[in-house]
């Protein structure tokens, strides 16, 4: 197997490393395409630096398979620097330990939403050096210049809005690690999900969502931060296409559909300026398809938004309310109702057809058997569907998260943030009713509350759960 960087003997080139996180071989013999994904807070931390003359190497857990083969390319190194997601966490420990291990005096430096919303849990690590909080683009440089100057949890700080960004420069990011998975990466660019054609471009037009649901609540970790204006996002868009060729377009933004005048002149530049109108994968909320629904009929019509992510989360008003989702049963059906007949009018006239991407949650502490029939009838009035089901998860970041954290009812533990769609996550839930359901066992409760035409849409099982 070729492993990257393809030598035997790993000398560093520079005295800095970043580590780029994630399952060992998701670079190498990847279980699905999110996996190989490129992480924008180290291609953008990473690209600041070098831009400012401050050179680092790049190893990844992900370009392994194994941690003796890591092993042999921490060392050396005066200071590592890792993005830590609560998921990545388990990683990011061991990564440190091995790194400490070999260089006893190099500094670990590590960011990023796990270090910020679980800080308490990465302070009793001795091994992590600093730990920085929030936002890191306005003061990476100092720190990894001097990290002495600062106290050991260091508060990030951003930049006022996403233009003053510099453009990643994506031969930054790790290259796939195996020759299988090298053919159809397209790298720098991103390998084909499912959603559109390669080559992939991730992007990213804004960074907070502005609403507080309980199992994510996002704006109360990132500080508000401007959009990109439309013409450099194009501009970006361009010229990786120019460069290394675009063939659809994902969207990372935690929220894409809010700001209407952002999205109205997204709607008036996209479809003239960019050198191809690519379609797109972004999320939207079921309340805002109703108060907006010309804005959203036009993005899909005019801008080719192929793949709308909407946080469905339930079909029930009554967990709606408890997850603080501020959208209703009737916000939802509204946006199912407007996609089908979108979905419908794209088919008649030969068009691709739009799909949602729907993102539904069971397993919700405090979920009666009633609730998730509704959700699960919600799922099937859904014409053009890729379902994407996981069982709740209690993040640390989140308000329901942290309360069931500290109530103790938790099974995601350090050692394990399990963030796989079907683990179990909570203690007293009722799991085997979850997989009885997806594997139809409910069925005749379900259909006896839909109406015939909705019967005829297609079943949603297990499979759905596994591509979440
Ligand atoms: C894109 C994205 C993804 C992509 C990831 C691609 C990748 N390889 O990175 C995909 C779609 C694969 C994904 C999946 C998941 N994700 Co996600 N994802 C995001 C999202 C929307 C954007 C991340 C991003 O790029 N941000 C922009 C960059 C610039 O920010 P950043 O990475 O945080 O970096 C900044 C700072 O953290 C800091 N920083 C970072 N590193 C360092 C290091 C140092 C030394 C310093 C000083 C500073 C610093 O500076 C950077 C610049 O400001 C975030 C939400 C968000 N708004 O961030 C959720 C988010 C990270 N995901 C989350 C979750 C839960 C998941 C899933 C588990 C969801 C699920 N149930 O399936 C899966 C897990 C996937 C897996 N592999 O296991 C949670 C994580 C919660 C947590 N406590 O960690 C978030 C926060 C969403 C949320 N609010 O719940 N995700
Ligand atoms: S779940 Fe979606 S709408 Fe709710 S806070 Fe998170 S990103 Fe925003």
């Amino acid at each position: 197997m070729n492993l990257w960087p393809f030598k035997k003997e790993h000398k560093p080139t520079h005295k800095i490393l970043w580590l780029d996180l994630g399952d060992l071989g998701d670079l190498v013999n990847p279980a699905g395409p999110h996996e190989q994904w490129q992480d924008h807070g180290l291609g953008l931390l990473r690209t600041i630096m070098h831009q400012n003359g401050i050179m680092t190497d790049l190893a990844s857990t992900r370009a392994v398979t194994s941690w003796e083969q890591l092993a042999k390319q921490l060392k050396g190194y005066e200071m590592l620097l890792m993005n830590v997601r609560s998921y990545t966490y388990p990683v990011a420990l061991k990564s440190a330990q091995i790194f400490k291990e070999l260089n006893p005096n190099g500094l670990i430096l590590v960011g990023g939403m796990h270090a910020t919303v679980a800080s308490d849990e990465m302070l009793a690590v001795k091994e992590f050096d600093y730990i920085c909080q929030g936002p890191g683009e306005k003061v990476i440089l100092d720190l990894v210049r001097d990290p002495s100057a600062f106290p050991r949890l260091v508060m990030g700080i951003g930049s006022k809005s996403m233009e003053e960004w510099p453009k990643i420069d994506r031969e930054l990011w790790p290259k796939p690690a195996s020759r299988k998975l090298k053919k159809g990466f397209h790298w720098p660019m991103e390998p084909e999900c499912g959603w559109g054609p390669p080559p992939v471009a991730t992007i990213m037009t804004s960074r907070v969502c502005p609403w507080q649901c309980v199992f994510c609540n996002e704006n109360s970790y990132i500080p508000n931060m401007g959009r990109p204006s439309v013409d450099s996002v194009i501009d970006e868009l361009n010229f990786l296409d120019r460069k290394y060729g675009v063939g659809s377009i994902v969207i990372h933004d935690s929220m894409f559909f809010q700001n209407p005048s952002w999205l109205e002149e997204w709607i008036e530049k996209y479809p003239r300026k960019a050198n191809k109108v690519w379609p797109y994968w972004a999320a939207g909320r079921a309340d805002t398809v109703r108060k907006w629904p010309d804005l959203f009929k036009a993005l899909v019509r005019e801008t080719n938004w192929s793949t709308i992510s909407i946080g469905f989360e339930s079909g029930s008003d009554r967990i709606l309310r408890l997850l603080n989702k501020e959208c209703t049963e009737e916000d939802n059906l509204f946006a199912i109702d407007l996609l089908n007949k979108l979905g419908d009018e794209a088919k008649a006239k030969g068009k691709k057809i739009p799909y949602f991407w729907s993102n539904i949650m069971l397993g919700i502490p405090g979920e009666e058997p009633e609730d998730a029939f509704k959700t699960m009838r919600m799922l099937k009035q859904m014409r053009y569907v890729y379902p994407s089901i996981s069982f709740y998860a209690p993040y640390p970041g989140s308000a329901l998260g942290y309360q069931l954290i500290a109530e103790g009812k938790s099974k995601m533990t350090k050692d394990n943030y399990h963030r796989f769609p079907d683990d179990e996550k909570v203690i007293g839930v009722d799991y085997k009713f979850y997989r009885d359901l997806l594997a139809g066992k409910y069925d005749n409760e379900i259909n006896a509350g839909l109406s015939e035409v909705e019967r005829q849409i297609a079943t949603v099982g297990m499979e759905a759960v596994a591509k979440a």
